[in-house]
């Protein structure tokens, strides 16, 4: 081969080994971005946050509610029928697989003048799997004395509301779905002929029907001894759920464990470090706006080794080593306690 063939080869084998260098280059550099990028924020979990204005009811923390139970019946805390809109993850399942099978769950919590109630709601969810009657729902309930003070014979009557004698949204009798019934404007059967009632309406089904504003007028005095869900008897074949019982300004969320208050922004999690123990250090005057970004300073948004452990993520002058020095804020100081 001449000079110039050569030269011409040892040209081309040279652009070869430089395409492939650069091939090579931008190989590594695409590993050597992808290493050297920041960690992307691991997702943190959905947990839920408590409803604002919700009372949490749960098997720990019942607020007076007490289930009283006949029979074959069962009440649990569950998500299996899940949960209306706002009510969390759980409500109170039900079920009165028997005829004679009863379930109560009532507080006494909201003992008081019946005009409390007139603004009153719940939610009740029947199981699709039900074989009672279509017409059957779980029922609320409220004990009253008819006219307060003194609690003699005859003073007792039981109220009750039942979505088939209602009219409107309130008649709702769609199994499986979350069905919200308005009671503070509903009608109410007594078990007694309280005041407003004729002698022979002492059951729902015969006509004997009243708003809680009608009884409360026809009852002075009339005083809530205790309130809340009853399914049964008669109920053979019904598993239900019920949830946000709302009385006024309290509204009951049933749950297996009420959601925990995260910290707020702003404050380090759980803990406030003792002055005498770290003078000026959480002071605005060496923290002034704008030399830490939000969140990257143990607001609780910060992981684990973000904040010094990291080594070149924080320039040195950005967080200068004697300015927070890893001993004077522990991990366990403002942790998890
Ligand atoms: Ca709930």
């Amino acid at each position: 081969m001449g000079v110039e063939d050569s030269t011409a080869r040892r040209h081309r084998a040279g652009r070869v080994a430089a395409v492939g260098a650069a091939v090579l280059v931008l190989g590594v550099g695409g590993w050597s971005a992808a290493s050297a990028a920041p960690p992307l924020p691991l997702p943190l979990p959905s947990l839920p946050l408590p409803a604002p204005g919700q009372t949490y009811v749960t098997p720990d923390d019942l607020h007076g509610f007490d289930a009283e139970i006949t029979g074959e019946g069962t009440q649990d805390f569950t998500d299996e029928l899940g949960a209306p809109p706002a009510g969390g993850m759980d409500a109170l399942k039900i079920a009165t697989p028997g005829g004679g099978d009863k379930v109560q769950f009532f507080t006494s919590e909201l003992a008081g003048p019946l005009e409390n109630f007139e603004s009153s709601s719940y939610y009740a969810k029947r199981d699709v799997a039900s074989t009672a009657n279509d017409a059957q729902f779980p029922s609320f309930q409220i004990t009253v004395d008819k006219n307060g003070g003194a609690f003699e014979t005859g003073d007792f009557s039981t109220l009750s509301f039942e979505p088939v004698y209602q009219s409107g949204a309130n008649s709702n009798q769609t199994a499986g779905t979350w069905n919200k019934y308005d009671t503070g404007i509903g009608l109410f059967c007594s078990s007694r002929p309280i005041g407003g009632y004729e002698a022979n309406q002492t059951r729902c089904d015969n006509q004997g029907f009243r708003t809680l504003s009608e009884i409360v007028e026809e009852n002075e005095g009339i005083t809530v001894l205790s309130a809340g869900i009853n399914q049964g008897s008669g109920n053979a074949g019904l598993t239900s759920a019920v949830d946000l019982v709302q009385v006024g300004a309290t509204t009951y969320n049933f749950e297996r464990t009420a959601p925990v208050t995260p910290p707020t922004p702003g404050e380090p999690p759980n803990c406030e470090p003792p002055k005498d123990e770290h003078p000026d250090e959480w002071g605005q005057d060496e923290h002034p706006k704008g030399d830490h970004p939000k969140g990257e300073h143990g607001k609780g948004e910060g992981g684990k080794g973000e904040h010094g452990k990291g080594g070149g993520e924080h320039p040195k002058g950005e967080h200068p080593g004697d300015e927070h020095p890893q001993d004077e804020h522990p991990t366990d100081e403002c942790g998890t306690s």
